[in-house]
């Protein structure tokens, strides 16, 4: 069972927001009027559990709802609430383990035959927002069709009930430069999760790209016991991006809170039959066979 809500916020600020001062500093350019709307996906009851077994629950939506039917997505900032807005948070046990958006009308650049069409967004419980460089946006058309994975995880003793919920800002058509996704993968095409021992540990994987052009937004996923991970261009010997994962305390246990982004237009131009490596840096306090390293980055190619 799946209900969405549309909640069409601020359509007024398109209008209000090109004539405040703020913006009229901080963009001069003709940036493109934006929206912004939030859907939310769900809900879904976690099973209760504890710390150290804690419920689990996948689903697999296989209609997630886009923000728009024709439109470039400039902004995505997820989040996991309650039904009353507030974030749910291990602090009260729920965790976004993770969740990714697929387009299925599309095909992945890096892994063409993944069963999730085209990789447009995913985080885990870093929430990270992603704000692409200003002209620059993922465009969404009335014929694509979006699929959304979840793994969410609960802490408490008491199930959960949970929404994704998930900010877009957005442009109408063909008011950006499109970009394509990049998922780069520690673990590579066929499962994002790869094992590590106790201690510090590297891994990487390689992709030829088959595509050239502006690389202009990146950011790393990590599990605990993630120190960084990190993007290279071999065949330019240029860093992409590293992006360092933060810690704190979370309900009694150490959480990532956060993954570096990198931004840039463009933070470096590919071409076409670069090697492009993902290394992930972990130092684990105990073995693991679940982790994950990724770096998903958007280029805007040619
Ligand atoms: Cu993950």
């Amino acid at each position: 069972m799946r209900r969405m809500i549309l909640l069409p916020l601020l359509a007024a600020m398109a209008l209000i927001l090109p004539f405040a001062p703020a913006l009229a500093q901080a963009a001069p350019a003709a940036a493109p009027a934006t929206q912004t709307v939030t859907v939310r996906y769900g809900p879904w009851t976690i099973p209760g559990g504890s710390m150290d077994r804690p419920g689990e629950l996948s689903n697999r939506l296989s209609a997630a709802a886009k923000p728009c039917s024709s439109c470039d997505v400039v902004g995505e900032k997820p989040d996991l609430v309650y039904a009353d807005g507030t974030s749910a948070t291990m602090e009260t046990g729920p965790m976004l383990h993770h969740f990714v958006i697929g387009n299925l009308s599309g095909r992945d650049a890096v892994c063409p035959l993944t069963p999730l069409g085209d990789r447009l967004w995913a985080s885990g419980d870093e929430r990270t927002d992603k704000e692409l460089p200003s002209g620059y946006g993922v465009a969404v058309k009335n014929s694509d069709r979006w699929v959304m994975l979840t793994d969410l995880m609960n802490y408490s003793s008491e199930p959960k009930t949970v929404y994704i919920s998930i900010t877009y800002t957005y442009t109408g058509a063909g008011m950006t430069t499109p970009v394509r996704s990049l998922w780069l993968d520690a673990g590579g095409c066929l499962t994002s999760y790869y094992p590590v021992p106790a201690g510090p540990s590297v891994r990487s994987w390689s992709w030829r790209s088959t595509l050239g052009g502006r690389l202009v937004f990146a950011n790393g996923h990590q599990h605990v016991g993630g120190v960084h991970v990190q993007a290279t261009d071999d065949t330019t010997g240029t860093l992409l991006c590293d992006s360092p994962a933060t810690y704190d305390t979370m309900g009694g246990m150490r959480a990532i809170v956060a993954m570096g982004t990198c931004s840039g237009d463009p933070l470096a131009t590919i071409r076409a039959g670069d090697r492009l490596t993902v290394t992930s840096y972990y130092d684990a306090e105990t073995a693991r066979d679940d982790v994950m390293g990724i770096m998903h980055a958007y280029l805007a190619e040619g």
